[in-house]
């Protein structure tokens, strides 16, 4: 005889029969793509990542991430754009600019690329330096030549403020100012956002990240992101799926949002 399902309550094949033919039509979920920071600069200018650890090449996002453009019908279509003035705190170059805080394990002087430093408050702000890259206006903060810009395409400017970094498209690293995106978001009546594009173990992280605090089903798409640690990377889709993030293929983004 039948005794049930044994492997538990729900049958994954029946639950997505239902979600197709009777959950969505009702719910009608309504999805957005962010693609982060696909600037000139992280793929062939300062800080490009194939010179990163994890030696990937960011110009690889372009085609899956084009494709989903001419493909998929997103309800909106966003671009996060790295947007820093020439003062920024992230540049290593400025770092004898401001006050560091006698808990900075690192000094002004010794402090190289990619190490970590606090700078006197408030707020206290642990930042991590970074070649100058993205500043506003330049070439190296304009999106790649070859991705796709649709017309109704909207820009998301963030890290604009001198004294605060921002790798969340959402807000600064302090949560101290929004950006655009959430109000806007909110505005569209968006229920998933997909998230893809550069950096995968920094901006698109935390992107990802906020989505979900945000509580908007979350969809991480893996192929047309590409990072800077191989390590971080693996723990950015640890921790997003962890959160009941989604990290998926691009081809199978087509089906989700139709
Ligand atoms: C980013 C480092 C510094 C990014 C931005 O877009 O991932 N990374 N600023
Ligand atoms: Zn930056």
């Amino acid at each position: 005889v039948f005794d049930g399902n044994q492997d538990g309550y729900v049958d994954f094949q029946e639950f997505a029969f239902c979600w197709k033919h009777w959950i969505k039509p009702i719910v009608r979920p309504v999805s957005a793509l962010i693609i982060v920071d696909v600037q000139n600069d992280f793929i062939t200018g300062s800080l490009s990542i194939s010179k990163c650890p994890a030696q990937q090449n960011g110009q690889d996002v372009l085609k899956p991430t084009n494709k989903m453009l001419e493909t998929i019908p997103f309800e909106v279509v966003f671009y996060s754009l790295d947007w820093h003035p020439e003062n920024h705190v992230s540049f290593i170059e400025n770092v004898g600019q401001r006050k560091l805080h006698p808990s900075s394990q690192k000094k002004a002087e010794e402090a190289v690329t990619y190490d970590t430093v606090v700078f006197e408050g408030p707020p206290l702000n642990e930042q991590k330096l970074w070649p100058k890259h993205c500043v506003q206006n330049s070439w190296g903060a304009e999106l790649h030549p070859a991705m796709k810009i649709l017309e109704n395409g909207i820009l998301v400017h963030k890290g604009i403020h001198p004294d605060i970094d921002s790798y969340s498209a959402f807000w600064d690293n302090n949560k101290m100012s929004k950006t655009a995106l959430g109000s806007l978001m909110q505005k569209k009546k968006i229920t998933d956002l997909y998230v893809c594009g550069l950096a995968y173990d920094v901006c698109v992280g935390a992107t990802a990240r906020d989505s979900l605090e945000h509580g908007y089903r979350t969809i991480l798409v893996d192929d047309a992101s590409r990072g800077i640690s191989v390590d971080d990377i693996l723990h950015t889709r640890d921790i997003l799926t962890e959160k009941n993030g989604l990290v998926v293929h691009s081809s199978q983004v087509k089906d989700m949002v139709e």
